[in-house]
Formats: C-alpha cells, structure tokens, sequence
C-alpha cells in the first residue's frame, strides 16, 4: 500500500537541499577562510579549471594562488553583511578571464569561478541594446500580463531556451502556468496547475534568497567537496552559491517532462514570492555569467513593475466597486423609508457577482436576491461570527453544519454590525462548477520508488481534469474592501436613524 500523499510531502521537504555537499560542474568552488585567508575546501574539479589539485590548494593563502587584486576584492566581500547578495568581479587566470562571485557565510568566504566566454564585445552589446529596448516598452504597459508577456519573449530570446513560462502560485503554493512562449509556437503547458509539492517549501524558501538558478544539463555528474566534511561548519550551506547541486528529485522530475537544461528566476513583487520565470531547453545549454546577470536583471524590473501594475489594478477594480456602492448610498441616505431605501442593495448583486444579500437590522431581517430559508442564514451566522477576523469572515465553502439547511449557498461573506454580531450583512454566493486542467493527476504527484527509500516525481505530464464542486467564486480582495464599504454606509444610516428617533420621542 502506499503511505498518504501528506507524508510523503512531509518527508519531500526534508531533503536539505541547500547543503547537498556537491556542485554542478560548470565552474569551482573555493572556501576560504574568513580568519586566515586560506584555502579550507575546493570543488574536486579544481584541475580541469585553474590547472591545479585540490591538494595544491588546500592550505594556501588565497592571494598567493589568485593574486593580490582577488584577495583585495575578498577582503571587500568580507566587510559586507552576511546578507549582502554576492558580488561579482573578473579575475585573469592561467590566461582565462574567470568570473569570480563570492560572498560570506558563517566562518568562510564561499568562492565561484566560472570562464567568460571570448566573443564578449559582442554579447555585451546585444545584451545591452536589448535591455534599452525592454524600459522603452515597459514603460508603454501597465497591464501585469502584457508586462510578463514581455518578459518571457525577452528572456527566449536571449537564452536561447525553446520555451519560457510564468508559473504563478496560488496562496496554498499550488501553482499554474499563466503565461507560454515558444519557439515553436505550440503550447504545452499553458493554464495547467501544478500541486504543491512539485516544488516544496524548502525550495521555496530557498528561492527567496537565492533568485537565479541554472541547470545547464540534467545528466551531468555532480562534483564532491574536498574535504568533505568543512574544517569549521561540517555541512556547508550551499544557499547562495550559483553552482549548487540540484535535488535528484528535480532532476528526475526534468528528465521525465523532456527538459535537459533550465534557468528558473524569482519574481519577487513586494518581497513576496508570488511566481517563477521558467525557461526550460530539450538540449543542454549552458547559459554564461553574463547571460544569466542580465536575465536575473530583467525578473528583477519585471517584479518592480508587476508591484506597480498589481497595485494598479486592484485599485481600479476598487474604485470600480467603490462607485457603485457611492451611487447605492447617495439614495439609501437619501431615502426616508429605510426599508425602500435598503431595498436599492439589489443593483449591488452584480457588484458583488453576489447571488442574494441577507441583513439583519435592529431586529429586523431583510433577504435580497435568491431565497434563502431563514435557518441557513442563523446557522451560518453562527459559524461565521466565530471566524471573524480583522471584521469579517468569508469562504467559498459554506461550513459543515450547514449541509442539508441550504441547496445552493456555497460562498459567503460575512460582516457583523455590531461587537455582539446580532446585527450583519451577509453577501452570499451559489455555486460556480469550475474545471482545472491538472498536469498529471495530483494525487500521483508523488510516488514511493519500489527499488529505494527514495521520494519519486511522476512520470506523466499528461493532462487530467478535474471538476471542481461544491464550491463558489473566490472573494477578492476588492470585494472585500468594497462590502467594508457598504457596512460603513450601512452603519452611518442607523445611526442617522437612531438620532431621528430620539429626537422624536423627546
Ligand atoms: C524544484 N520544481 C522545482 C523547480 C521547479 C519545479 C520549477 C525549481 C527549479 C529551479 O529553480 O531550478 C517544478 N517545473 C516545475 C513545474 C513546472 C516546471 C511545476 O517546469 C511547470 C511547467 N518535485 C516533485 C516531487 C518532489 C519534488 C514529488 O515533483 C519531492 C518529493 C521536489 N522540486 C523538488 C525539489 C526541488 C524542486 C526538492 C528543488 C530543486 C533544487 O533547487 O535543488
């Protein structure tokens, strides 16, 4: 039998993924001592790149093997807090121009050196002009998806990958591909979601902190630390570094999909994960130092003014909301009869792509919309008042105890009028049959290898769909905001009326 989908996520993110004690074998890796300046831990590849042993490095100061200009640039890396990004500088050596990025964790000063490429006049240029280009059309946009339209065509021009995706998360961390380019102009991925755990919370995190990862072949062979085991941390943590080895899981995961290269970028609107820039190849590519700083620019501006755009919108769908509650209220104020005037709520239905609002007022009940039983309304008064946080409460589900008192309140929104919640206003929801198109089917996202211990990503891709009941329209936070809104109108009435009836008892 196989063990509960939840535990084996449990056990997928324990995989410590930043510390995997090996690296891709695209450049080397020094470790220098922050005390001494000495070599404590090389990649075993050193050979094949500076033309010297692991053992010839071993033990010596950094400035006698690389020069005096690296040990200077070090010396500047190690006066920066820990949290700094790494910095980049050229290093000449052996009659190569390496690029050397390093940065500071714990006792050691981790080191990279990856070769540029010669045709570097060139790429620069290209490079540049295209970067000129995309701040022109950048600034024409402010529409989010246009916005990362561009950037996928950008980013499959210059790497030189055959397709680019944006893949957005949801808030549970499922994610969906919302936008495909192509070079051969097919879609493959195009609006499928993908389950949690095809990218769990570990490489997540990891991916706050580190914003550009490459793998330029997915069968290549990971290169050992020499030593092992860190004189001064056991473990190194490999978080920062560009050359990290990636988790065999994800490698498996890209062999079955077709993909033999990526670079995956961070978009990071207001410093919160919110997608990734995926550009996969059915080749290995390797993409140089230049190439990937220039794409890790391009995610960075993107998520810049995705912030920009987001907020643009949400306060046009606000203000949208926001008018025809303003035109609700000039009437509802304006009329003397309270009930005539409440009655005017019915033109905020579609407002809301509500399907009945319900109110409670001064002991009083008020049913707009589709019918609705008393019963249900006290029952999910009951549970909501309960789930009440920051003024109000809301679902797209309706709770358990409500199954059997309602046939079709699926979604509601509900927000008490008073501290006591006798008096409310509730908007609520019928049921909206949504179908999701699942790349493989999620409850097989994560198989247990016969053969080993070890966790095993699917084997197909192949579309599954799923059909989504019992479960209405998602409340946005436009709607939200707006219904706090209506409340405050609803709120200043009564207390209008409350003045108007004591004033004529006395
Ligand atoms: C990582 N999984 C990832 C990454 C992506 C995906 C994009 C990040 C890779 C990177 O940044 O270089 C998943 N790739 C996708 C998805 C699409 C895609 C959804 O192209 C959609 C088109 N993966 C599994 C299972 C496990 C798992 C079952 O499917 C674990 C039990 C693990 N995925 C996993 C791990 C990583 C990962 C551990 C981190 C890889 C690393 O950075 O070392």
């Amino acid at each position: 039998s196989t063990p509960p989908v939840d535990d084996l996520l449990q056990h997928g993110e324990n995989e410590p993924i930043h510390q995997p004690g090996l690296i891709q074998p695209d450049g080397v890796l020094l470790v220098i001592d922050s005390e001494n300046f000495r070599i404590i831990q090389v990649s075993a590849n050193t050979n094949e790149w500076l033309g010297k042993k692991p053992d010839e490095l071993l033990g010596q100061p950094v400035s006698q093997v690389l020069g005096a200009e690296a040990g200077g640039f070090l010396l500047k890396v190690l006066s920066h807090p820990p949290s700094w990004q790494p910095q980049l500088q050229p290093l000449v050596y052996g009659g190569h121009t390496f690029s050397m990025r390093a940065h500071h964790h714990d006792s050691g000063i981790l080191v990279e050196m990856e070769p540029l490429p010669d045709d570097e006049k060139l790429l620069t240029y290209r490079l540049f002009s295209r970067l000129g280009n995309f701040f022109d059309e950048m600034e024409l946009t402010n529409d989010p998806d246009r916005l990362l339209k561009m950037a996928t065509r950008i980013l499959l021009e210059v790497t030189g990958h055959e397709s680019v995706m944006v893949y957005r998360f949801d808030p549970e961390w499922n994610g969906q591909v919302t936008i495909e380019e192509r070079t051969d102009g097919q879609q493959r991925f195009l609006g499928h979601h993908f389950p949690a755990s095809d990218i769990p919370a570990q490489a997540r995190r990891l991916y706050r902190i580190n914003r550009t990862r490459q793998i330029s072949n997915v069968h290549y062979t990971p290169v050992p630390l020499v030593p092992a085991v860190n004189p001064h941390t056991g473990s190194l943590d490999l978080s920062r570094t560009q050359l990290r080895s990636v988790s065999p899981v994800h490698l498996e995961y890209m062999r079955n999909m077709g993909t033999l290269s990526s670079l995956t970028l961070s978009l990071m609107p207001d410093g919160h994960l919110w997608g990734l820039l995926v550009c996969h190849g059915s080749q290995p590519r390797y993409l140089c130092p230049q190439i990937r700083t220039f794409c890790s620019m391009v995610a960075q501006l993107v998520s810049e003014n995705l912030q920009l755009a987001l907020n643009r919108e949400l306060s046009h769908q606000m203000s949208r909301l926001g008018r025809s509650i303003d035109l609700f209220n000039a009437r509802f104020q304006a009329e003397n009869d309270l009930a005539i005037g409440l009655g005017n709520i019915t033109g905020l239905l579609a407002t809301f792509e509500a399907d009945a609002i319900a109110l409670r007022l001064d002991g009083v009940d008020y049913l707009f919309g589709r019918p609705v039983c008393q019963s249900a309304i006290q029952c999910l008064k009951q549970s909501a008042h309960q789930n009440t946080r920051a003024g109000l409460a809301y679902a797209e589900r309706v709770p358990v105890d409500l199954h059997g008192k309602t046939d079709w309140i699926c979604g509601y929104l509900f927000l008490p009028l008073s501290a006591s919640g006798d008096e409310y206003l509730v908007l609520l929801r019928a049921e909206k049959i949504a179908t999701k198109f699942w790349a493989g089917e999620p409850a097989k996202a994560v198989r247990e290898d016969t053969t080993s211990t070890q966790l095993s990503p699917r084997h197909s891709f192949a579309v599954w769909q799923e059909e989504i009941k019992g479960q209405s329209l998602a409340w946005e936070r436009h709607h939200r905001a707006a219904a706090s809104r209506l409340r405050r109108a609803i709120n200043l009435r009564m207390a209008s009326e409350m003045a108007r009836i004591r004033q004529h008892d006395a």
